[in-house]
């Protein structure tokens, strides 16, 4: 008897322990206020099972996510989006509130389920209103297949999130957004480093029981380092607003990885990251091991006043973490000089990854399939500008500024509830022979719509993002533009008004980066490509949570007809009603 067990469990492992089982990686969380105090100050921040930021989910390329969310936030909605997962067959998991799902109600409980399917560097975070600032968001680390080599080695593995955080609340903030006339959110009050920055309580009339430095919540967060180890630093930004730069005192950075692809290695003194991005970088810990350094982040691109920087510490071991170095912290670059952020954007390769990678396998992976086709069937422009509607203060996309309907897209699609918004098409460009991208679009040019751009399924698209002067005189901002459901290829960058039969021709066909988040610098432009081939509706937006929230943003349809049946927990509002729970 117990010789037949054995040989039933000897068989039992023989059939299943060679294949490297994809796994299912299941959370719970709890999503609820509490007061903390992230930069000494305290007030009401959204925590998963008490931290901000959330969990780190660590999976490997294949597995399957599943997050079950509570919401116990009371009195608000709620909506969790997978930064940088294509959801490809799961579109209703995207998490983006008005776009593929009703918000979560105060109470519920929903499950996220999808497949992480490539490695790499991705994060999650609120897609309800402005609701990402309050500090709703976390890493999501996925590791390559066991018999898979990266093009490049490290010992360990670490992850940081950059955010910037303001003391007022969000609800504050979007009642002055959406106010006549329009109260401006200003510059945030501190940076943070994995939630931890430091606010100068003294410079401001508050009480020590609202603003303590010596709180330990607020002490600097430090990433210890053994000697001559070989670190790789998953670096992201989920700022509401900046612009920011990163770096390490005393040690260049190697970046090998942007938003989930392989980079040609490239070496910088500060990294400029944007608000949506992910970055891996490689640092040696090889200089003096008695004493710590200091890690540092400061906003670029817009004047930084009153914004306490980010401060951490690279702690050498043995070292104490909180032992502060003996030198100032470095001074970051000029926040004004935008010709080194557009040289990082141009020094950005995709490194090719040979077959030789694999030790054991002679497959061809499906991410050897980079080189983007080399015609597109549709070019569609964006132009970007900051108008004033009916005397409200918005943000345009081709004189549309974008609002959000009652039902989300993705179920009137899929429904043909073709009445729950705007049916007529929106602008597929702008007048560029004769728009001015210097001076302000007129008070009253544009108008607000919930159209959407229809893709048909499988072509190849283009998009050029085309920045303009806002409502202030010489003045133009960056802006992180983020693609749902999709990585794109980015063609090129260029300075000034996009030329549409000269710039092509400059296209980098043969190495560029595939991304999910791309900067539009001050006055410039920004090429993408990519393929309509995931069935569903996908919001590409810009990333600063103020902008959204003021209109910049659009939303493809591709393959509607191809997707799934929808899950009824992602129905319930609008017009959905009668689709969901009983
Ligand atoms: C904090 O603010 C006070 C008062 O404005 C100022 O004297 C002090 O130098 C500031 N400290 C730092 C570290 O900036
Ligand atoms: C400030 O924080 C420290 C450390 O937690 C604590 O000992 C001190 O009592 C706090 N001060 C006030 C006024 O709350
Ligand atoms: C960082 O790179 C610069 C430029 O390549 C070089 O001059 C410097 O020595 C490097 N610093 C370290 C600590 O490796
Ligand atoms: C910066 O802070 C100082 C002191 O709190 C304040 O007087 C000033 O108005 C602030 N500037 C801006 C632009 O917010
Ligand atoms: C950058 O800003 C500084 C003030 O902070 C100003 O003196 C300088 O002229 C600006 N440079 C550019 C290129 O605009
Ligand atoms: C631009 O980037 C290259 C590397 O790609 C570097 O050698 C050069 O110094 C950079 N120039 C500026 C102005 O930052
Ligand atoms: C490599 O890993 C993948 C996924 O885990 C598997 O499908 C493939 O068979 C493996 N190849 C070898 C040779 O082990
Ligand atoms: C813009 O439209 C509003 C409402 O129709 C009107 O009151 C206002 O005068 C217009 N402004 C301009 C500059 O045309
Ligand atoms: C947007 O409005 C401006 C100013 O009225 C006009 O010049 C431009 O052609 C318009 N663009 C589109 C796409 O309608
Ligand atoms: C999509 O296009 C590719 C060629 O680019 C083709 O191989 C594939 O079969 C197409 N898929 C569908 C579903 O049409
Ligand atoms: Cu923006």
């Amino acid at each position: 008897m117990f010789l037949k067990l054995l040989a039933l469990c000897l068989f039992a492992f023989l059939i299943y322990a060679p294949i490297a089982e994809a796994r299912i990686r299941r959370y719970k969380w709890e999503v609820k206020y509490e007061y903390k105090s992230p930069d000494c100050y305290k007030k009401l921040v959204i925590t998963i099972n008490g931290k901000s930021p959330g969990p780190t989910i660590l999976a490997q390329e294949g597995d399957t996510v599943i997050v079950e969310v509570t919401n116990k936030l009371l009195l608000e909605n709620l909506a969790i989006h997978w930064h940088g997962i294509r959801q490809i067959g799961t579109p209703w998991s995207d998490g983006t509130e008005g776009v593929t799902q009703c918000p979560v109600v105060p109470g519920d409980t929903f499950k996220y389920e999808f497949k992480v399917d490539r490695a790499g560097t991705y994060l999650y975070h609120a897609h309800y209103g402005m609701q990402r600032e309050s500090g709703l968001y976390g890493s999501i680390r996925v590791s390559v297949r066991d018999n898979f080599t990266e093009p490049f080695a490290y010992d360990y593995d670490r992850s940081i999130i950059l955010t910037d955080w303001y003391h007022k609340s969000t609800y504050e903030q979007a009642t002055g957004l959406s106010s006549k006339p329009f109260v401006w959110v200003g510059e945030p009050q501190s940076l943070l480093i994995q939630g931890k920055g430091r606010f100068n309580c003294s410079s401001s009339s508050l009480k020590a029981d609202t603003c303590n430095t010596s709180n330990p919540e607020c002490s600097p967060y430090a990433i210890t380092v053994t000697p001559g180890k070989t670190y790789r630093l998953r670096v992201a930004s989920l700022t509401a607003l900046s612009a920011l730069s990163f770096q390490i005192e005393g040690h260049n950075m190697t970046v090998v990885e942007a938003d989930g692809h392989y980079v040609e290695p490239f070496v910088v003194k500060n990294l400029f990251i944007y608000s949506g991005e992910t970055y891996s970088v490689l640092i040696k810990a090889d200089q003096d091991p008695s004493r710590n350094y200091w890690m540092t982040t400061n906003v670029v691109s817009r004047t930084p006043v009153n914004t306490s920087e980010g401060l951490g510490f690279l702690n050498y071991y043995p070292n104490h973490p909180r032992r502060s170095p003996p030198t100032d912290a470095p001074a970051g670059p000029v926040w004004n000089d935008t010709a080194p952020r557009l040289n990082q954007s141009l020094a950005i390769k995709r490194v090719f990854v040979f077959k030789h990678m694999y030790q054991t396998d002679l497959k061809a992976h499906h991410d050897f399939i980079v080189t983007p086709p080399t015609t597109s069937d549709r070019v569609i422009v964006f132009l970007n500008t900051q108008n004033e509607i009916n005397g409200y203060r918005r943000w345009s996309v081709n004189n549309v500024s974008f609002t959000l309907p009652h039902t989300p897209y993705l179920i009137a699609l899929k429904k043909k509830l073709h009445h729950v918004f705007s049916q007529t098409p929106p602008p597929e460009g702008y007048d560029f022979v004769n728009y001015d991208i210097y001076v302000q679009n007129p008070i009253n040019a544009t108008t607000t719509s919930n159209a959407i751009y229809r893709l048909g399924f499988n072509t190849t698209v283009d998009i050029i993002l085309q920045n303009a002067n806002t409502m202030l005189a010489k003045n133009s901002e960056t802006h992180p533009w983020h693609l749902h459901g999709h990585d794109f290829w980015v063609l090129g960058y260029g300075e000034g008004k996009f030329d549409k039969n000269v710039d092509p021709k400059n296209y980098n066909l043969v190495n560029p980066i595939m991304k999910n988040t791309v900067p539009l610098h001050p006055y410039g432009w920004t090429a993408l490509r990519f393929k309509a081939d995931n069935p569903g509706a996908w919001l590409f937006h810009c990333h600063i949570e103020s902008h959204f929230y003021m209109g910049m943003g659009v939303v493809f349809e591709e393959g509607i007809n191809k997707v799934g049946e929808l899950p009824s927990s992602i129905m319930g509002c609008g017009e959905t009603k009668g689709f969901g729970k009983p």
